[in-house]
């Protein structure tokens, strides 16, 4: 377990409205070390697996299409204390809920396109990192 990694996705409606690059910076000005970077579509497969803890929610179709319309860019970030943190640079589910400042506040539009993805436990960001990365696709 590495408390010091976290792993995020810039979601389909950020790269269909342009913004990865702004908020890659938002990311990196923050202080987070971006250690592995990918740009890909996930397959409907991939993208249950992904949420299969939302699985029995009724949102879970809505959120599998959305992930699963575009490409998404999927990185793993390095900083101490990183998954808190990383939590408080993106704000709140729902954007409207969201603070001044953050991600989700300046980018999302909604709870369910909500701009990026956080990891919400040291043992979910390792899960998370795993799933997208291999060992070798990460430069720490
Ligand atoms: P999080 O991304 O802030 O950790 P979660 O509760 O883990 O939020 O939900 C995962 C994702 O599922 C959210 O980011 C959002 O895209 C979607 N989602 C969560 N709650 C709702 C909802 O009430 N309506 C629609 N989509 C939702
Ligand atoms: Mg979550």
């Amino acid at each position: 377990m590495n408390s010091n990694r976290t792993f995020t996705m810039l979601k389909p409606d950020s790269i269909e409205q342009g913004n990865m690059l702004p908020i890659l910076n938002m990311i990196e000005n923050a202080g987070f070390k971006i250690i592995a970077l990918k740009y890909k579509k996930m397959s409907k497969d991939e993208a249950e697996k992904f949420y299969s803890i939302h699985s029995d929610k009724p949102f879970f179709n809505d959120l599998v299409s959305f992930m699963t319309r575009g490409p998404i860019i999927a990185a793993a970030l390095e900083k101490e204390n990183a998954v808190e943190e990383f939590r408080e640079l993106i704000g709140s589910t729902d954007p409207q809920e969201a603070m001044d400042g953050t991600i989700r506040k300046k980018f999302a539009k909604s709870k369910g396109e909500n701009a990026v993805h956080g990891s919400d436990s040291d043992e979910n960001a390792s899960i998370e990192i795993d799933f997208h990365f291999d060992s070798n696709e990460i430069f720490s």
